[in-house]
């Protein structure tokens, strides 16, 4: 797909010249802005009130300095981000990254497509995203701690309950949420809403650590089920082994799926037994060891260093859970001679475009991100409400609520595709469908 329409290509020339460099999130809006074409053009006056202009520029973005003392006691500095893209439909929400690969192109491009995930889940929150190149991996909990509190000691002038409602990514789980949750109550005095993912000690959410991969099945089994197919029998490649991958795993299998192989950044296990998740959990989760470990108790498995090889595996099923641009056009074509019927994505991008066109162009259903995993930032609205309420909904509560969200996305964009002329096409769907409630929302707050 190329964009035609004039004041589009205009404004995509804008956002190059202004974002030089951020190629990631150039290839995010221009994709975005080639999918809501037949909007803008349907609706001449989100040109004239400039809305579109406003759309493709954070609202605002803080860049920080993130000093702290490792354990023998050498300073380190690290750069940490927050970037607000839009507040159209509710307060800024969205994850915070630490992994080294964080720049600011990284997180200006997630922010960005948070803001459409966010309109998705029909819950009232704005899009935003934030981080830290800083890496976890390898660091004791104290250092771990200390980076979080420095962060947090700039972060806490930027956020708050009503305003700004951040919650994990990669390198962010329960541990790094009650360091950060600790340093804003010590600099506010305030006990509320302001992180999700809390512990369930503290005020967090049943459900809100198992939320994005067990979205990500509901969603995907409703897409499987309206082509007459589903989970039930189907071999399942899952990237990835932390908090999506688990969970989807974890879900998948409930369904009926046998999931036969997992990775992490150093290379991934083929166990044609189908996944042994509770030895996973145990390397990933609670001893922070490597994915490697799992083939020592293992005889039927085999581990193989290096990521991309895990998408040559053959399977029905394909669930990327790591991080971006993890299947390539080759792995794509790859998936599709091997007869893989589904691609539906854990992770934030993924899937390169060149290969979701591929994907498309094969048959294969294909679940977009932001429609996919919008569970996990779904199930945060749903923390932010049982704080609000100072109540606690139960598992079942909330795992309900999460399902019927879920579905009801897939039918939100099976049926915006169909409007604008694109049916079966999930990606452009989920980006119109995000779109037009912001767009809506943006039309009637004015210039602002
Ligand atoms: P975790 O940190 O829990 O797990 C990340 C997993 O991906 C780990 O297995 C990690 O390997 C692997 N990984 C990370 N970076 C790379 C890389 N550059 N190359 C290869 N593998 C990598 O993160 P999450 O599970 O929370 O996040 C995974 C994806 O899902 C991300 O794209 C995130 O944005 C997205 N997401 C997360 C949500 C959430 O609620 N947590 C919600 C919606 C989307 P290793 O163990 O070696 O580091
Ligand atoms: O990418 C995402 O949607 C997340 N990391 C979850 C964000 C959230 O606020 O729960």
């Amino acid at each position: 797909m190329a964009l035609k329409n004039s004041y589009l290509c205009d404004l995509m020339k804008k956002v190059e010249q202004r974002n030089p460099g951020d190629t990631q999130f150039q290839i995010t809006v221009r994709s975005v802005l080639e999918s809501i074409e037949p909007v803008v053009e349907a609706r001449p006056e989100l040109i004239e009130k400039g809305v579109l202009e406003m759309f493709v520029e954070p609202e605002r973005i803080v860049k920080f300095r993130v000093p702290w003392v490792d354990d023998a006691g050498k300073v380190h500095v690290n750069r940490g981000y927050r970037v607000q893209s839009n507040s159209a439909i509710g307060p800024y929400k969205g994850g915070l990254r630490l992994h080294p690969s964080v720049t600011e192109d990284i997180v200006k491009f997630l922010a960005f497509e948070q803001t459409l995930k966010n309109s998705l889940t029909t819950l009232p929150i704005g899009g935003a995203k934030g981080g830290s190149d800083f890496d976890p991996k390898g660091k004791s909990d104290m250092e771990v701690m200390r980076f979080c509190q420095s962060f947090m000691n700039e972060l806490y002038r930027h956020i708050g309950p009503d305003c700004d409602v951040p919650a994990g990514d990669i390198g962010v789980g329960a541990r790094e949420i009650g360091y950060l949750y600790g340093q804003y109550k010590k600099l506010t005095g305030q006990y509320c809403g302001v992180l999700t993912g809390k512990g369930l000690s503290y005020g967090g959410s049943l459900a809100r650590t198992q939320a994005t991969g067990y979205g990500l099945c509901y969603f995907t089994e409703e897409m499987l089920n309206a082509a007459g197919k589903s989970f039930k029998g189907a071999t399942v490649v899952v990237s990835g082994s932390g908090n999506v991958a688990t969970y989807a795993v974890e879900k998948a299998t409930q369904l009926g799926a046998k999931v036969v192989a997992m990775s992490d950044s150093n290379g991934y296990i083929h166990d044609p037994d189908g996944i042994d998740l509770a030895a996973v959990k145990q390397i990933k989760e609670v001893r922070r060891a490597r994915i490697k470990e799992y083939v020592a108790n293992h005889p039927s498995a085999t581990y193989t260093e290096g990521c991309s090889g895990i998408w040559t595996i053959k399977c029905d099923i394909a669930l990327p859970c790591a991080t971006q641009n993890e299947i390539s056009l080759e792995s794509a074509q790859t998936l599709i001679a091997n007869g893989c019927y589904c691609v539906s994505e854990g992770a934030n991008m993924p899937t390169v475009i060149p290969a979701i066109e591929a994907l498309q162009a094969a048959g294969v259903l294909f679940g977009p991100a932001k429609a996919a995993n919008a569970g996990g930032v779904a199930t945060s609205a749903l923390e932010m409400s049982q704080n609000s309420m100072r109540y606690s909904w139960t598992f079942e509560e909330v795992d309900a609520k999460l399902k019927q969200i879920m579905v009801g996305i897939y039918h939100n964009i099976a049926s915006a595709a169909k409007t604008y002329g694109c049916e079966g096409n999930f990606e452009a769907g989920a980006n119109i469908a995000g779109f037009l409630k912001v767009a809506d929302a943006m039309l009637a707050q004015g210039v602002c």
